[in-house]
């Protein structure tokens, strides 16, 4: 009896090979598709423009981001600094409390931990208030805002991101229902005691997770 494994097949070798490669790994979502869709959602395929009524008039010349609250560092970027900080580009689905999903949309910006990284917050830290230009706002748990995909987002599938859509600049957290996204970005508080936002004291539940139905609040 040899211990010699058999000799390879070349359709083992190739396997092999392929795995080296990653050959047929495609970069999409690992869950099923029917586990891709949270409950109670439906897929589209536009993108539909959801707002309090009114586009502010915020063009990147005006557009500034003020970053402040409990942290070592206070920004104060207008657009061309902005656009100086390390980009990034996610691909993630948009879930609206609205009973809307659209999947696979491409995003680029700056990552929310790089900016994490760059204003340095203080250890008391827990939650982040996101103020926009057109008087809306929103909260988020700073572990939340921190996610490996969340970004504050300048472009959309290539193209600079459109006025209804938020631009110059709005927020993404994909693992929320997208009304944590905020739209024209305005400034970014950290503090340690958390303030319902805009939709939050208007019935909508403080966290929004889509997985667990979070779309509003019980009590
Ligand atoms: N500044 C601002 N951000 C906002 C909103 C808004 O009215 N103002 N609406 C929220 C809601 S309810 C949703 S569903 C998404 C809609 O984003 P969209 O219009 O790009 O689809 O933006 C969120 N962010
Ligand atoms: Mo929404």
């Amino acid at each position: 009896m040899s211990d010699e494994p058999p000799s390879e097949s070349k359709l083992t070798q190739s396997k092999q090979r392929w795995a080296r490669e990653g050959k047929f790994l495609t970069g999409l979502t690992a869950r099923p598709a029917e586990q891709r869709l949270p409950p109670g959602q439906h897929l589209t395929r536009d993108w539909p423009v959801l707002d309090l009524g009114i586009v502010p008039e915020i063009g990147r010349e005006r557009w500034r981001l003020d970053v402040h609250g409990a942290v070592e560092a206070p920004l104060f970027w207008d657009f061309s600094q902005f656009m100086a900080q390390p980009q990034a580009q996610f691909v993630s689905d948009i879930h609206c409390v609205t009973t809307w999903s659209r999947y696979d949309n491409q995003w680029q910006g700056l990552a929310t931990r790089e900016l994490l990284a760059a204003c340095r917050p203080h250890a008391d830290v827990r939650h982040v208030l996101l103020h926009s230009y057109d008087g809306y706002t929103t909260n988020l748990s700073l572990e939340d805002f921190a996610a490996e995909d969340a970004l504050l987002a300048h472009a959309w599938s290539g193209a600079p991101l459109t006025a209804e859509h938020g631009g110059p600049v709005r927020l993404v957290v994909p693992q929320l229902y997208f009304w944590k996204s905020a739209k024209w970005i305005q400034s970014i508080e950290f503090v340690a005691a958390d303030a319902p936002g805009y939709w939050e004291v208007r019935g909508y539940h403080n966290r929004g997770d889509p997985w667990l139905e979070q779309r509003y609040s019980t009590d």
